[in-house]
């Protein structure tokens, strides 16, 4: 242990750990904002400046260790000068529009001009010379430059946690920008749309786009028929958006609140994704028949996810050869647009070019996913808007909701009964977990071995899991995979997706099945939930999660009634013609 004293008060902290770590100990805040806890440190804006004891000089508290005998100040008149220096100087060269701002009440620049009451500008405006670009050509992230205080957070999380590197820094000095390949939109780069940029920018450089008013407009069209749908992992994070706590189950107040936001009907991604199970486990099944029985020497395993648009074009953009490996399946919000424009108009009455299809998504590749040209098989485009967690949370403030008052409400019918399974897939490990309660129960006729099915293996935060299923008992159908053993793999974040990839390729390692969510944690920290984030916060929202799944009366896909009514009333069976129609599609790089 290190022993240092800071403003006086003595601490014992971990070798190599830093002054502001240690000051956390004592609860002393120190400012920070190109620092983030899910990155390396960086140390280039200096706004957590402390002096040393003795030589009174000023040092990075992010970026410094601790040592044996040292005596720190956080906050002495030449430290609170100096940070007020720095603000003010990232000032000159951000551009003032606060009250314009996406991220106005957001943003954490403005937060510490506010508690370091910057009210004068000593320094010289150079934003009115300055050549900004603005980029909003992606149907899903927008950046602008002249609200970057090139902190690298973005770069930083682009390369570390999804090991792409669309951002990268351009130029030296002043001329320093944060730029993409040859200076090009995000829309012509490798960028996977996964808006994790975006939650780890401290101001409003990155921020989602916006289609909260084209919804609005809908919703007043007295000529079109709302519908909505909503993605397990919001119902865990938009609670935090409106003021409840951490890791709050809103289901219910969520589902009212979208009633009383005028949709004509409120229905739930939870029942597409069980029914991405029995499709995703249909065809896993089919293909260990196909290399197990057949021989069949092109059969691509292990079978990999779908339902992450970020991993999608990641695997399309870095392992095209891996694209047979991905689950022909589309992702459940693609699934329920194609379901939304076919069998729900019929079962409604309404005609299919009269529905608006709406997803709220705790994710801003959804957007780009919506807007893929694969996505049209009902005949129209099946998904029409995609809003954000937090562009539900605005338009509910929007509409004067009281949202801690309201009343728990439950989804409409058909396509709005979810199942404990589908509630999980909004965590790292969920779909996972979901795929084998069905798959093992359709192959040995009997729940899978763990206790109240719960598959502990696969869930947590780690970067890379890995489980083996041990298949005993098979009903006649699946004698074939009697004794087999069944290895999974489950990774989060692009950057682990990169080294479970290599250590395939290698011949290292060896699964049937993979599951890969683009962003750290799953779904549940997806690029459009609320800011900030971080594992402490992931782990709240994934409590939560498994939480729903297990208050829920149903746990298991292939037992919620509505995915028995639609194969009964409409798709036939899984991988039928008619589910391989509407429900799945192929990649191409
Ligand atoms: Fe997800 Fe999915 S779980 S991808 O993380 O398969 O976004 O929540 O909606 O489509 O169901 C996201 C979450 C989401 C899909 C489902």
């Amino acid at each position: 242990m290190v022993n240092l004293t800071i403003n006086g008060i003595a601490v014992s902290v971990e070798e190599n750990k830093t002054i502001l770590e240690a000051a956390k100990h004592l609860h002393i805040k120190i400012p920070t904002l190109c620092y983030h806890k899910d990155l390396c440190v960086a140390g280039n804006c200096r706004v957590c400046v402390v002096e040393q004891v003795g030589n009174h000089k000023l040092v990075a508290s992010c970026a410094t260790p601790v040592a044996e005998g040292m005596e720190i100040n956080t906050n002495t008149l030449k430290v609170r000068n100096c940070r007020k220096h720095i603000i003010e100087l990232l000032l000159t060269e951000h551009r003032e529009e606060c009250t314009k701002c996406y991220r106005n009440g957001h943003c954490e620049l403005q937060a510490l001009s506010a508690e370091y009451q910057i009210t004068n500008q000593d320094f010289i405006d150079l934003v009115p010379d300055k050549n900004y670009t603005v980029d909003r050509l992606s149907p899903a992230i927008e950046k602008d430059d002249s609200k970057c205080i090139r902190c690298q957070r973005c770069v930083r999380t682009c390369a570390e946690i999804q090991s792409v590197g669309a951002i990268a820094v351009a130029h030296k000095g002043s001329e320093m920008k944060i730029s993409t390949f040859f200076d090009r939109s995000l829309d012509e780069v490798v960028c996977t749309n996964c808006g994790q940029c975006i939650v780890h920018c401290p101001t409003g450089a990155l921020t989602e786009k916006s289609y909260v008013e084209k919804v609005w407009d809908a919703l007043a069209d007295p000529d079109t028929h709302v519908i909505v749908q909503t993605a397990p992992a919001v119902r865990v994070g938009l609670g935090e958006e409106l003021g409840l706590g951490l890791g709050t189950r809103v289901t219910g107040k969520m589902v009212s609140a979208l009633k009383r936001l005028g949709f004509d009907s409120v229905l739930d991604t939870n029942f597409t994704a069980d029914l991405t199970i029995m499709e995703e486990g249909t065809e896993l099944l089919t293909r260990l028949k196909r290399a197990l029985v057949d021989d069949d020497p092109d059969v691509a395993l292990p079978m990999a996810t779908s339902c992450s648009p970020g991993w999608v074009k990641y695997i399309e953009h870095k392992y095209p050869e891996y694209l047979p490996n991905l689950s022909t399946c589309k992702s459940p919000q693609q699934m329920f647009g194609a379901l939304a424009k076919t069998y729900y108009a019929k079962n409604v009455n309404v005609a299919p070019e009269n529905i608006v299809s709406v997803s709220i998504m705790p994710c801003t590749a959804k957007k780009f996913e919506a807007n893929r040209p694969e996505m049209k098989d009902s005949g129209y485009k099946d998904v029409d808007y995609v809003l954000t967690t937090r562009e539900l949370a605005v338009m509910i403030k929007q509409a004067g909701i009281e949202f801690e008052k309201l009343n728990d409400e439950i989804f409409d019918s058909i396509m709005g009964v979810g199942s404990g399974a589908g509630a999980i897939f909004g965590a790292t490990g969920g779909v996972m977990e979901a795929a084998l309660r069905t798959a093992y129960e359709i192959v040995t006729g009997r729940e899978v071995p763990f206790d109240n099915l719960e598959i502990i293996p696969v869930r947590g935060l780690e970067g890379v899991k890995e489980a083996t299923v041990k298949i005993e008992g098979t009903v006649e159908a699946w004698n074939f995979l009697e004794g087999a053993e069944l290895k999974c793999a489950i990774t989060n974040g692009l950057e682990n997706a990169h080294k479970l990839l290599e250590a395939i390729k290698r011949g290292d390692k060896f699964y049937h099945f993979i599951e890969i969510m683009a962003c750290p944690g799953g779904c549940l920290g997806g690029g459009g939930q609320p800011f900030p984030v971080d594992n402490e916060i992931r782990l709240q929202r994934m409590n939560a999660l498994y939480e729903e799944d297990r208050n829920l009366p149903i746990r298991k896909s292939h037992e919620n009634p509505e995915i028995v009514q639609i194969y009964k009333e409409f798709l036939d069976e899984p991988l039928s013609h008619k589910s391989h129609k509407l429900l799945h599609t192929s990649y191409v790089k």
